[in-house]
């Protein structure tokens, strides 16, 4: 009785990279944490600044801000590109009536995400 079992098992060294301590990948894309004029806020005109913070660091350059103004016509706002990484700002003289400032940012992981911001500029 032979009894052939073949053993030729290789034990190949499995190589774990455990990545311990390993920074987390970077935060997603942006996300709007505050904006002035809040969402469905009201501004002081007619000069009115605006600042939104987000989660993460942005690309000034490659990210807009659209303002709907309330004839429905849209205008492109230029961005301060001496703010702060995670923020965009700029200016516009605004007449009373309601808006909506669209924003688009790049953030530092390449995506690209979108918002709206809706609010009104009081008269007086
Ligand atoms: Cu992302």
């Amino acid at each position: 009785m032979t009894r052939s079992i073949s053993t030729g098992r290789k034990v190949l060294g499995a190589a774990l990279f455990l990545a311990l301590g390993a920074p987390l990948p970077a935060f997603a894309h942006a996300i709007l944490m505050a904006s002035t004029p809040a969402v469905n806020g009201t501004a002081e005109g007619p000069d009115v600044s605006f600042d939104l913070r987000f989660n993460s660091r942005i690309d000034h350059k490659r990210s807009r801000l659209t303002l709907t103004l309330p004839d429905r016509s849209q205008q492109v706002l230029p961005i301060a590109e001496d703010g702060p990484e995670d923020q965009l700002t700029t200016k516009a003289a605004l007449k009373p009536g309601a808006y909506t400032l669209r924003w688009q940012v790049l953030a530092i992981d390449g995506h690209i995400t979108r918002g709206d911001v809706p609010f009104t500029v009081g008269g007086n």
